[in-house]
């Protein structure tokens, strides 16, 4: 029976149709959803930080509004993606569990400070700009919740992704000043927003099995090629340059070559060695221990309910 299942399985994956819940699936594919969607959900939640850090300090009331918007999506998003963890067997309380422990990671470009206003643009264009990349072809993963999950992100994240490059727009049309504070936050994060698809191919060790199974759909370097692609005539639009001078097209390959990113600076990010790991680690930690009493509540009042007579 179980090498007729695994066949059914084989089967599913090699027609790109879908896995669902209820259906068999080998052990490790469950495993490997439950990683990658666990970092998923992680990387929303504790990316809610960086940028929650300018709530309050919002120069006008419209860019307040854009942004608590902004970073309420990104709760929303974390929460659909557990819902889809919880789907394979792993709740969210047991997943938040293992991040604050420092068993489960999260993207490492959440680790880096935001040091300006401008660093809101940025991560609009930059950081959403790349998980947009990143998404889009996860729309067509194997795994039925998980893809579904990715086809309402991306739409929120194509909103987040232009509401940065707008506000960076009218911060180019602004001062002297204030162009040079784009220039300095784009220096500053285009080298992690690179880091955030991955190792090189050749460093990666779940790309293989992950691509023969329909979890991930492009390699990393594809994806980071196809980012920068699409970043470098948006700079030219927005008037600032990327801190690489090996970047240039390259009209044989039809795309551009550019230079590697720091990859010892990235491994240390994701031991937990980034400049702010251990900030954002305790502020989640703290979140999640004063919300205890809010989870007790909300289980005794569905406990409640669920007894009570119905009219
Ligand atoms: N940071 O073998 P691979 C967002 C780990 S977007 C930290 O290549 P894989 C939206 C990797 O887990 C950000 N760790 O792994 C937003 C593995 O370790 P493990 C979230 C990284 O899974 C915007 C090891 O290195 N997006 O949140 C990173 O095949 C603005 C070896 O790597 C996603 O998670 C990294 N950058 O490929 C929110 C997308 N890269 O697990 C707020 C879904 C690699 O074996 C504001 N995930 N590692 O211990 C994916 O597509 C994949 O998991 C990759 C990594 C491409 C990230």
């Amino acid at each position: 029976l179980e090498a007729e299942l695994a066949a059914e399985f084989e089967a599913v994956v090699e027609r790109h149709d879908r896995i669902e819940p209820r259906d068999w699936m080998p052990e490790r594919y469950r495993a490997t959803l439950v990683r990658q969607i666990a970092q998923h959900a992680h990387s929303e939640i504790i990316g809610m930080q960086p940028e929650g850090n300018w709530i309050t300090r919002a120069p006008s009331l419209r860019r307040k509004a854009i942004l608590l918007a902004k970073v309420q999506d990104e709760a929303g998003h974390g929460l659909y993606l557990y819902s889809a963890a919880e789907t394979l067997g792993s709740s969210r309380a047991e997943l938040t569990e293992k991040l604050i422990e420092g068993r489960q990671k999260y993207s490492s470009i959440f680790n880096y400070p935001t040091l300006s206003y401008a660093d809101v643009g940025t991560i609009g264009w930059l950081v959403d700009g790349a998980a947009i990349c990143n998404q889009v072809p996860l729309c067509r993963t194997s795994y039925g919740p998980y893809g579904r999950a990715m086809i309402r992100i991306c739409k929120e994240e194509s909103f987040h992704q232009r509401q940065g490059y707008e506000l960076l727009m009218t911060m180019m049309a602004g001062t002297d000043e204030q162009r040079a504070m784009v220039q300095e936050s784009v220096d500053r994060f285009w080298w992690p927003a690179l880091m955030m698809f991955g190792p090189p191919d050749a460093d990666s060790p779940n790309t293989a099995q992950s691509m023969a199974w329909g979890i991930k759909r492009d390699t990393n370097d594809e994806l980071r090629q196809k980012f920068v692609d699409m970043s470098v005539p948006q700079a030219e639009r927005l008037g600032v340059t990327f801190p690489d001078p090996d970047l240039r097209w390259n009209a044989e390959r039809g795309h551009h070559d550019f230079g590697q990113p720091d990859w010892d600076e990235f491994a240390a990010v994701v031991r937990g060695e980034g400049p702010c790991n251990a900030q954002r680690l305790a502020h989640r930690k703290v979140a999640w221990d004063d919300g205890a009493w809010v989870r007790e509540a909300a289980t005794a009042f569905a406990e409640r309910n669920a007894s009570a007579p119905t009219e």
